[in-house]
C-alpha cells in the first residue's frame, strides 16, 4: 500500500522525510494489485501437474511420506529465558565474558542452515523450518544460538524455491525471540560470490541485524584479514550483534602452520570479533590436532572459541570431545536426522556423550530425539537432493572438498554431463587446488576450484597442460577472476606460472576488489529498482536484487505469475498433486483454502492442458501448456 511504500522508503527510515518528500517521489504511488491468491495457487500446482517442478527431475511414484510429527508445545506458554535475552541484559562485551566464564559447553544448532545445505543442496523451504522453530525455542534455549541465514540460503530460498530470505528470517525471529539467531557471512562477498561495494556491505549487516540476526559469522573465503575488516566494523557499529570472526581451517602443513591460524585469531581479535570461530568447513580437523589448536587458541585470545566442523569423515565427535576438553567454549551440531557425512556431527549423540563430563550442559534428550524424528520425516520430501554419499569417506583428507560444496558438486557434475566422472572431478579438484598454490577452499574460493576441476575433467585435461597451453585454452571465468584478484589475495599469492597461463597478459590487481567497487547511492539506486519491480517487496527485496540481479528478477517474474508459493506445503512443491489428493493452503493470515486435483486434459493443438481442480468445493481450471 502507499504507507507501506513511504514506511519502506529510505530517506523515510533515516527519518529525513520533508514536506516535499512525496511530492517528489512519485515511485510512493505505485502500489500493489489486489491479486487473486487462489487463482495463483491453482496456476503453479497446474504448471507442476503438467511439467513437473523443473528442479525435480525424475519423481519416484512408489514414494509415500509419512507426515511429520511436531512434538508438542503448550499452546500459548511464555518463552523461557534465553541467550538473546542474556545479550539483552549483559550487552555484547558483558555477553561475551559470561560465555567463558561459565564452564558449561555451548551449543549451536545448525539444522536450519548448514545442515540442510551439506545434506540436502540446501533445499528445505521456511514452512518446515516454522512448524517446529517456536516449539524448540521453548523446549531448547539453552543452546548458545540458532544457525538460520546466509551461506548458500540466501540464494537458494529465491533461485529455487521462489522465496524471500527475508521473509524467513523473519518468520524465524518471530517464533524464536529468545534464541540468539545466528548467521553466515561471506565478508566482502556477503550472501553472494563476488565483491560488493564497502557501503552494500555495510547496509546488508545493518538491515540483516534488524530484520533479525544477532551473531554474524563473518568469513573470508582465502583467509585474508584485510577482506574482513569493513563487516566487522559494520556489525560492531551499526548493529547490536555479536561478531564472529572466522579462521578457515585446511589442516595444518608447511604452508599452513598452527602459527599460521593463531597469528590470523590474534588480528581477528584485534580488529574487535566478539568471538573466535574456528571454521573447519570440510572436517579436516582431526582430534589429535583439535588438542592443540584449541589449547593454542585459548592461551592466545581473550574472547570465546566457537568450533564449526563437518563429519565427512565420520570422527568429529572425537574432535568435538578433545577440543572440549581443551578449553572450547561453543560447537555446533545438527539434530540427527540432519547431521553427519558432510553436516555437523549429532547434535543428540554428542549430548549424550557429554553425559556425565564436568562440562556438561544439561540438555533434554528425548526431546531432542523427538524433533530429530520430525526431520527424518520431512528429510524424504527432500529426496531428490540426497548426495548418495552412503557412509564417512577419509577421503576428504585429500580433497579437502567443503561439506557445504559436496552436495552441489555432484548435481554440478550431473549438470555438465561428468555424472560418471565423479571420482576424476574428485581427484582433479585436488590436481585444481595445488594448481592454484594450495589455497583456503570455502565459498566462493571452493567454487572456483570446482569449476577448474569441472574445466579439467570435460577436457581431459593435467596439471601440465593448464600451465603449458595456457594461452590456448578458454578458463572459465570464475578461474580468471580468482586469478586477477577478484576474490583478494592468497596467503602466499598464486603461483606466477598459472596465473599468467590463466590471464594471458592481464594484469592482476593487488588491493582489495572492493575498493575498486564505487559506492552505491541508494536514494537514485533504490528508486530505479522500484522503477523496475514496482511490485517489489521495499528495501529487503531491494537487498536481494543488489545481492543476485538475475535471481532475483526471475524470483521476480514467478512470485507476479504464481503468488507467494511459499505456502504451498512441501510434497505439493515439488511433486504436484495426484487425482484426487486434496491439500490445505493457508493463503494468509488466518486463510485456508482447500484443493483438489480433479483430472487434467489431453494437450489441445496449441499444447495446452485444461487442469481443473476441485477449489473449496467448487470447480476452477487452469490452463497450462504441456512443455514435453
Ligand atoms: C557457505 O559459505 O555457504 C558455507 O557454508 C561455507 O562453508
Ligand atoms: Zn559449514
Amino acid at each position: 500500500s502507499f504507507l507501506q511504500n513511504v514506511l519502506n522508503h529510505p530517506i523515510f527510515q533515516r527519518g529525513e522525510a520533508r514536506v516535499s518528500f512525496i511530492e517528489n517521489h512519485p515511485e510512493l504511488f505505485k502500489l500493489r494489485k489486489p491479486q487473486d491468491r487462489s487463482t495463483r495457487v491453482l496456476r503453479y500446482l497446474g504448471e507442476v501437474v503438467v511439467n513437473g517442478n523443473p528442479e525435480v527431475k525424475k519423481r519416484d511414484d512408489s514414494k509415500v511420506f509419512r507426515t511429520p510429527v511436531v512434538p508438542f508445545t503448550e499452546p500459548y506458554s511464555a518463552y523461557p529465558y534465553g541467550n538473546r535475552n542474556r545479550l539483552t541484559d549483559l550487552g555484547r562485551e558483558g555477553f561475551a565474558n559470561w560465555v567463558k566464564e561459565q564452564n558449561q559447553i555451548l551449543y549451536t544448532d545448525t539444522t536450519f542452515r548448514d545442515g540442510h545445505q551439506s545434506l540436502l543442496a540446501t533445499r528445505v523451504r521456511t514452512q518446515d523450518l516454522q512448524r517446529v522453530a517456536e516449539g524448540f525455542a521453548k523446549a531448547h534455549p539453552e543452546l548458545f544460538s540458532m544457525e538460520v541465514w546466509g551461506g548458500a540460503t540466501f540464494d537458494v530460498s529465491m533461485r529455487f524455491l521462489y522465496e524471500s530470505p527475508w521473509k524467513r528470517l523473519q518468520a524465524l525471529r518471530e517464533a524464536m525471540p529468545n534464541m540468539l539467531l545466528q548467521m553466515l557471512f561471506r565478508g566482502s562477498n556477503a550472501v553472494g560470490y563476488s565483491a560488493y561495494p564497502d557501503n552494500l556491505i555495510e547496509t546488508f549487516v545493518e538491515k540483516s541485524a534488524e530484520t533479525g540476526i544477532d551473531v554474524f559469522r563473518i568469513f573470508d573465503s582465502l583467509n585474508w584479514v584485510e577482506a574482513m575488516k569493513v563487516s566487522i566494523r559494520a556489525v560492531r557499529e551499526r548493529t547490536q550483534a555479536l561478531a564472529e570472526a572466522a579462521i578457515c581451517y585446511t589442516g595444518i602443513d608447511e604452508k599452513y602452520t598452527l602459527q599460521y591460524y593463531l597469528d590470523m585469531a590474534r588480528q581477528l581479535e584485534d580488529e574487535g570479533a566478539h568471538l573466535l570461530c574456528i571454521k573447519d568447513m570440510a572436517g579436516l580437523l582431526k582430534p589429535l590436532e583439535a588438542t592443540t589448536l584449541v589449547t593454542e587458541l585459548k592461551q592466545a585470545l581473550s574472547i570465546p572459541v566457537h568450533l564449526h566442523t563437518h563429519d565427512t569423515a565420520g570422527i568429529q565427535a572425537a574432535t568435538y570431545l578433545n577440543a572440549i576438553n581443551a578449553g572450547v567454549d561453543i560447537v555446533d551440531c545438527a539434530l540427527g536426522a540432519l547431521s553427519g557425512l558432510t553436516s555437523q556431527p549429532n547434535f543428540n549423540s554428542v549430548v549424550a556423550m557429554m553425559q556425565g563430563h564436568e562440562r556438561e550442559c544439561p540438555v533434554d534428550l528425548p526431546s531432542l530425539n523427538a524433533y530429530s524424528n520430525y526431520w527424518e520425516d520431512v528429510r524424504e520430501y527432500y529426496y531428490p537432493f540426497e548426495s548418495g554419499m552412503k557412509a564417512g569417506s577419509a577421503e576428504v583428507y585429500e580433497n579437502e572438498i567443503p561439506g557445504g560444496q559436496y552436495s552441489n558438486l555432484k548435481p554440478q557434475a550431473i549438470a555438465t554431463g561428468l555424472g560418471d566422472k565423479f571420482e576424476t572431478l574428485k581427484k582433479n579438484y585436488t590436481v585444481a587446488n595445488q594448481l592454484f598454490g594450495n589455497i583456503i577452499k570455502v565459498t566462493p574460493s571452493s567454487k572456483v576450484v570446482g569449476d577448474m576441476a569441472i574445466f579439467m575433467t570435460a577436457n581431459n585435461l593435467t596439471a601440465q597442460d593448464v600451465v603449458e597451453r595456457g594461452e590456448s585454452l578458454s578458463f572459465p571465468e570464475s578461474v580468471k577472476e580468482l586469478m586477477k584478484g577478484i576474490l583478494g589475495q592468497p596467503y602466499g599469492g598464486f603461483p606466477e606460472d598459472v596465473q599468467k597461463a590463466i590471464l594471458k597478459g592481464e594484469e592482476p590487481i593487488t588491493g582489495r576488489p572492493n575498493e575498486h567497487l564505487a559506492p552505491i547511492d541508494f536514494d537514485t539506486d533504490f528508486a530505479q529498482f522500484q522503477e523496475s519491480f514496482p511490485q517489489a517487496d521495499g528495501f529487503l527485496d531491494y537487498l536481494s536484487y543488489k545481492m543476485y540481479p538475475k535471481v532475483y528478477e526471475e524470483y521476480y517474474k514467478a512470485t507476479e505469475q504464481y503468488g507467494d508459493v511459499s505456502v504451498i506445503p512441501t510434497p505439493a512443491f515439488f511433486y504436484g498433486l495426484k487425482p484426487n489428493e486434496e491439500i490445505i493452503v493457508p493463503i494468509a493470515e488466518g486463510k485456508n483454502i482447500l484443493v483438489r486435483l480433479l483430472f487434467q486434459s489431453e494437450a489441445d493443438a496449441m499444447g495446452m492442458r485444461t487442469i481443473t481442480f476441485e477449489l473449496n468445493g467448487q470447480s476452477r481450471q487452469v490452463q497450462v501448456r504441456d512443455k514435453a
